[in-house]
């Protein structure tokens, strides 16, 4: 029997407690933040049984009574915290493993960069036009843990699994998994891209010979990759059709195709814009046919899909000014993307918390279509650094987004845009990015027109 200790108290630790407590597993809470109020927690989350939370430290005798720690995916690894913990044996695990020990089903699991809520969103689409019992879960802001007490063998989960939780996952075994692309992020935690790389690639360590792992072809790390795996490996490509005798799928004229010759779809049907897009649908394609999903029902689910919330969403129109929401756009990869959607000169939010990214390759992708750049939050002294050295004179700061905001739409005329799309994680200045979206939703939307 294990004495487990939760780690963190946001939506992860919440659901791991929760399970622990269904599951009649003894338990202690932990948090960093030393400001909670320990007894309206249990008071707002009646469902978790009343034990110890430990704010700020853990007692001697209980650090020796716990055997396993179960991380938050934002607690460090490498932090004090957990490396005491591990001195007095204790094994660390995370919310994702303790679902995957603790529940039923099987499992699809997406990691990347970038792309994979909309794939993990997408991909949950195709899986439910076929299979009764498709659960959407993880990173995607739907904790693992909360889903599988009432799983069956029957049960299907597709996951988006974060670097952060691959690094604490150890027999979590997806039948099928995908690296969707592996761009520099989360450095500040990860330190350098070899550890990047090698948290992403792990997502496939305990996969045998019959499963699958899809791979981006045209992400050279990951072409490498796919050379090394002793498991089916599917490719797709949003570039060029793939080299005879690859399997997968690629993207040419117009169309989706299965290798060698087989069409999918056409893209024009879809809903979700963008090559980036196309490479996420070529994704969950390869994922749900690996998983048995029959064509029909693919092209069913792929027709109905919508566009994931926060993720250059289109919010509302005033005074002819378009405003969209990107707050997804937590790093400069993904934030190119929100950029390049753009069909109208643009007046750019962006900054936050600092990731140890660099913001060239951004500002090189603005193209001209930035009217200004108004930056918040810790980062915007260095990006507008980095704007300047690149000859990008016109930026601003703000002191809050909706002040950043309302500079933005004084000064925007009828056929400009407003985009948010920060480049940079909220934290710091808000919950999450859901809440930085909301914010930037609500204020749009009450704008007089
Ligand atoms: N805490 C500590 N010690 C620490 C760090 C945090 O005690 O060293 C405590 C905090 O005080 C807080 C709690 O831990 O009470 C927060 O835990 P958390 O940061 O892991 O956040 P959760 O609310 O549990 O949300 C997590 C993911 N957050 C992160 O990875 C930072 C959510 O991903 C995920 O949706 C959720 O679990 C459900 O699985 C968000 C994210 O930003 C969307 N992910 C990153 C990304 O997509 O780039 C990886």
């Amino acid at each position: 029997m294990e004495t487990y200790l939760v780690v963190g108290t946001g939506k992860s630790g919440i659901a791991a407690a929760e399970l622990l407590t269904k599951k009649k597993e003894k338990f202690y809470i932990y948090d960093g933040n030393t400001s909670l109020d320990g007894d309206g927690f249990f008071a707002e989350h009646k469902e978790i049984e009343k034990t110890s939370l430990f704010l700020g430290e853990v007692p001697e005798e209980i650090k020796k009574e716990v055997t396993v720690a179960v991380l938050s995916p934002g607690v460090p690894t490498d932090s004090d915290f957990v490396k005491d913990l591990v001195s007095y044996d204790i094994k660390l695990s995370g919310e994702i493993e303790l679902a995957y020990a603790l529940g039923k089903g099987r499992v699809v699991a997406i990691t990347g960069t970038n792309g994979k809520t909309t794939t993990t969103a997408l991909t949950g689409c195709l899986m439910e036009e076929y299979f009764k019992d498709v659960r959407v879960v993880g990173n995607i802001g739907i904790p693992y843990t909360g889903r599988v007490a009432d799983a069956t063998d029957d049960s299907v989960f597709v996951a988006e699994i974060s670097s952060f939780q691959l690094e604490t996952a150890d027999t979590f075994y997806p039948k099928v998994s995908a690296i969707l692309n592996i761009t520099p992020d989360h450095l500040d935690r990860h330190h350098t891209m070899e550890n990047y790389i090698a948290a992403k690639e792990s997502i496939t360590k305990n996969q045998k010979a019959e499963d699958v792992c899809v791979l981006n072809y045209e992400d050279e790390v990951l072409r490498e990759f796919g050379k090394t795996l002793s498991l089916k490996v599917l490719y797709f490509s949003s570039a060029r059709k793939l080299p005879e005798g690859t399997k997968g799928y690629y993207y040419e004229n117009g169309a989706i195709y299965k290798m060698p010759a087989d069409k999918v779809i056409d893209v024009s049907e879809l809903n979700i814009l963008g090559l980036h897009n196309f490479e996420n649908a070529m994704a969950a394609v390869a994922m749900a046919e690996a998983f048995g999903v029959p064509r029909e029902n693919v092209v069913a689910g792929l027709r109905k899909f919508t566009a994931v919330e926060h993720r250059i969403e289109y919010v509302c129109e005033k005074r002819g000014v378009r405003f969209y929401n990107d707050s997804k756009g937590t790093n400069p990869d993904a934030a190119i993307k929100g950029i390049q959607a753009m069909d109208r000169p643009t007046w750019l939010i962006g900054g936050g918390y600092d990731k140890n990214s660099t913001y060239d390759e951004w500002i090189e992708a603005f193209d001209g279509k930035v009217k200004r750049l108004i930056l918040i939050g810790q980062t915007r002294e260095k990006i507008a650094e980095c704007a300047k050295a690149h000859g990008f004179m016109n930026v601003e700061f703000a002191e809050s987004l909706e002040e950043a905001m309302d500079i933005c739409y004084k000064n925007a005329a009828s056929g400009d845009a407003i985009l948010l799309s920060p480049a940079c994680a909220s934290w710091g200045m808000f919950k999450n990015y859901e809440q930085r979206g909301e914010m930037f939703k609500e204020h749009a939307r009450n704008y007089e027109e």
